[in-house]
Order: C-alpha cells, then structure tokens, then sequence
C-alpha cells in the first residue's frame, strides 16, 4: 500500500461493491465455509426485502443444517419437527391466507423424513412456497446416506458408493412433485456461480410472486453441496456437484403457470 493511501480511503462508500442484506440477523451463520445454504438464505431474504414483505412472511425452518434458518432470517419464522414443515405451513396460510408462507428445508428433511408432508401438501395445492436444498446427502448429523443420494455416491452409511441393488434407487422429488396437479411452479436452481445465483433468485421471486395467485404450491429445488459430508474442499465440491449432480438432477424449470415444460 502506498504511503499515502490509508485503509480509510479504501473502505469508503463509493468502494463499495457488496454489503450485508438487511433482513438477514446480525448472528453468524452456522453453516460451513463455502456451503450453500448461505447463499440460499441471503437470495431468500434479498426477495423477501425487495418484495418489501417482511411484516408478511412467515417461514419454517426444518431439522437439518437449517434448523436454526429462525436465527438468521428476519422474518417471523415457526419451527417444524422433523419433515412436518409441509404441514406447518399449511396450517399457517390457511390461518392467514394474506401472507407469503415459505417452507425452507433440505432432502433429508424434505425428501425422506418428510415425503408424506411434502407430497401431500403438493397434491392439495397449498398456497405456499417451498424452499428444497438438495446436497444429496444428510448434512448435519454426519453424512448418511439420503433419499437423492447418487447411484455409487459415498456417505457415512454407503462407504463404498450407493449400491442401487441394495440400497434402492435415487428419488428425483421434485419431477415427481412436478406431477401433481396441486402444484403451480417447480424448477431446479443452484448458487455456486454469480449467474446461477441471479437465475435462482429469479426463481424465488416468482415463488413468492405466484402467492398472490392463489394457484397453488411453488417449488424451487437449489442443488448444493455438502463440502462437509462429501469430504471435500468447497471448491471441489462445487466441482463435483457440477460433473455428478447436474447430469442426474438437471437445472431449469420443470413446471411454469402449472403447465409442465421439462419432463
Ligand atoms: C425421523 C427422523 N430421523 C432422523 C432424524 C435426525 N435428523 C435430524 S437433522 C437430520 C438431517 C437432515 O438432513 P437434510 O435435510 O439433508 O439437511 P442438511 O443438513 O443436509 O442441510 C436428521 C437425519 C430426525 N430428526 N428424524
Ligand atoms: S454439513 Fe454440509 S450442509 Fe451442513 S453446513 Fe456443512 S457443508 Fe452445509
């Protein structure tokens, strides 16, 4: 640094080119370096804000890495045992159908401890948004194996890669949800690039837009990575998850305006 140029001329307001987004706490995340949910929760609340909905947003954290989604989205937030946020949030939009209900939830809370809720909910064409991060994995409590688990994939409970004869065959949830006619808007996002993430956020915008509709559940699944569970530097996580997950869970919208556009 010069001699003449001070950290005060560096960090200044017109240097500015990224800063905090309001409705998210001051708390500190507890997720890993380099995981996405972050950057799921910060696009999440950047809508929330530009909606300028935050008096009217209610969302329900799930059990997994975003269980404590309440403590870092500043919004009323209601906790929901373990894959029941389907059913929590369909209490809540039926109680109070003018505001913005979103669930936010992962694949072990979403697509195996709660595939009851959550297909029920799509096939009932509940009014609410429905936030799905797939890691492909169970992330908080170790690395299991999940539901979206890939065929020859390694976790805590298939060392040796997932055994289809043994184990079963992955569960693609969301062109299953896709299916039912209760649901309105389905698409498969991620967030490991700037353009993804503008592509996602879009998406989260028309979830939350397409409330006010009335037409029914908006899904928008965020492939991530688990650099944690899949024993990984996020960096090549974020590689693999490109190479292995994209080709088997691939990226667009599924279902627009409750027409399918993507089988
Ligand atoms: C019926 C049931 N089985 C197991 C658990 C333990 N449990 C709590 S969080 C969690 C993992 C959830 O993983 P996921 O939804 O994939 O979220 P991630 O941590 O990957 O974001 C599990 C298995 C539980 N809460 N309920
Ligand atoms: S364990 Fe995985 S899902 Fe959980 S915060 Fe860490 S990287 Fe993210």
């Amino acid at each position: 640094m010069s001699e003449n140029i001070g950290i005060k001329d560096i960090i200044s307001e017109e240097n500015l080119v990224y800063s905090k987004t309001k409705l998210m706490t001051d708390k500190t995340l507890s997720y890993c370096p380099g995981c996405g949910h972050g950057t799921a929760h910060r696009i999440t609340m950047e809508i929330v804000e530009e909606l300028g909905i935050q008096a009217d947003t209610v969302g329900v954290a799930p059990v997994g890495c975003s269980v404590l989604a309440y403590e870092f989205m500043n919004v009323d937030m209601q906790q929901a045992a373990h894959g029941r946020a389907p059913a929590v949030a369909t209490a809540l939009k039926r109680l109070m159908p003018e505001k913005y209900i979103f669930t936010y939830q992962g694949d072990g809370d979403l697509a195996a401890i709660g595939t009851a809720e959550t297909i029920h909910a799509c096939n009932r064409g509940e009014n609410f948004t429905i936030i799905f991060v797939n890691n492909g994995i169970y992330g908080m409590t170790g690395g299991q194996m999940a539901p979206t688990t890939l065929p020859g994939m390694k976790s805590s409970t298939s060392p040796f890669g997932r055994d289809v004869e043994l184990m079963g065959n992955p569960l693609k949830i969301t062109e299953l949800i896709a299916q039912l006619p209760g649901t309105h808007y389905v698409t498969r996002q991620a967030v490991h690039t700037p353009g993804n993430v503008r592509k996602a956020k879009k998406a989260i915008r028309k979830a939350f837009e397409n409330q006010t509709l009335n037409k029914g559940i908006s899904f928008v699944e965020i492939v991530s990575n688990c650099n944690s569970g899949w024993k990984m530097t996020p960096l090549d996580a974020n590689k693999w998850m490109v190479d292995n997950m994209f080709p088997f869970y691939p990226l667009g919208d599924i279902k627009v305006d409750g027409e399918i556009v993507n089988k």
